[in-house]
């Protein structure tokens, strides 16, 4: 079983690549499901709606932080950069930050969804005059959907990674995810990245598990991406949203617990749940302000600068290659 799973994967197409991750990770005995599915179409837009929410901070004190230090930013940044930016979303921030800039060479946007680049394309050449765009789709995890960059004109690259989402990565992975990022850059290039900080475990908790349980719509949006793509049927009825702050691992960590003895299927394979089982779904790391300079470090690169709201809760690092 373990052998067919993984000849699979060397043939792998997109759609079997979903099929061979959720296989394999609902046969781990954790069970888990990669966070990156969560976005489709309709995972991203649940996630914009969760941006907006009273209990997620997160975005609104990063912007609360980009609206303040735009200028600052920008100077730290300097002239003629070219911007990459993996897991493009929602651009809202870019654009900020592409016309604060001193004459930027251009914008590179990153993401799985070839979709979503074409909306970033629009709305950003709409928005910001005269910028050249490139756009890759890919996922950027992957060393060889860097490749292409190198083929880009630029004096300076600048790797924009807002939104916290390093914390979706466990720190030893997110140490190498920096490490792949300053690969694709020249030393005295750079790197400008948020990051959700330590806090009141309250406060973190209500932020995954919010009074609009729209968190828990879009976590439960995975199995009806799995019902629908890949012939599944599940029951999210029969699953409950669990989200909880974990002191030790520094994360908020998201599960879907069973809430019976169930068996699942998945294009014709069976998968077994006893009640209380969870798959887990998400991780989200926080760092203190230290902690977040040595991963910067343990990555590859200087720290330079850094932003934070006046509670310190969320912080926004320059960094260089
Ligand atoms: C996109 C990874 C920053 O961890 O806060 C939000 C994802 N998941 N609510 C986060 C998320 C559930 C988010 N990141």
């Amino acid at each position: 079983m373990k052998a067919a799973l993984s000849s699979i994967r060397e043939s792998s197409s997109p759609e079997n690549e979903f099929l061979n991750d959720v296989l394999q990770g609902l046969s781990d005995r954790q069970k888990n499901i990669p966070c990156k599915y969560l976005y489709d179409e309709q995972g991203s837009q649940l996630f914009e709606k969760i941006c907006n929410l009273e209990d997620y901070y997160l975005m609104r004190t990063e912007t609360e932080i980009f609206n303040t230090y735009l200028v600052d930013i920008g100077r730290e940044i300097g002239a003629e950069a070219l911007l990459v930016e993996p897991g493009a979303g929602n651009c809202e921030k870019v654009e900020a930050l592409l016309n604060v800039l001193e004459k930027p060479s251009g914008y590179y946007p990153i993401d799985i969804s070839p979709e979503i680049l074409r909306q970033a394309e629009k709305r950003i050449s709409q928005s910001v005059s005269n910028i050249p765009i490139w756009t890759e789709v890919g996922d950027f995890t992957q060393s060889k959907v860097w490749d292409n960059l190198t083929q880009i004109p630029s004096k300076k690259r600048v790797v924009f990674f807002p939104g916290s989402t390093i914390g979706n990565f466990e720190p030893k992975k997110a140490g190498q995810l920096l490490e792949l990022f300053a690969a694709n850059l020249n030393e005295g290039d750079g790197l400008l990245i948020g990051v959700d900080l330590v806090k009141d475990s309250v406060v973190l908790e209500r932020a995954y598990h919010d009074s609009e349980h729209i968190t828990e719509r879009f976590t439960k949006n995975i199995l009806s991406r799995i019902n629908s793509e890949l012939d599944g049927d599940f029951d999210s009825s029969l699953f409950a949203h669990r989200a909880f702050y974990h002191q030790l691992r520094q994360r908020i960590e998201i599960h879907l617990v069973s809430l019976k003895e169930q068996s699942v299927s998945i294009s014709g394979r069976q998968i077994e749940f006893f009640e209380g089982e969870t798959i887990h779904t998400e991780n989200s790391h926080k760092y203190e302000l230290r902690g977040f300079n040595s991963l910067l470090l343990d990555g590859g690169f200087k720290p330079v600068r850094q932003w934070t709201d006046s509670s310190e809760s969320y912080a926004i690092y320059y960094a260089q290659a």
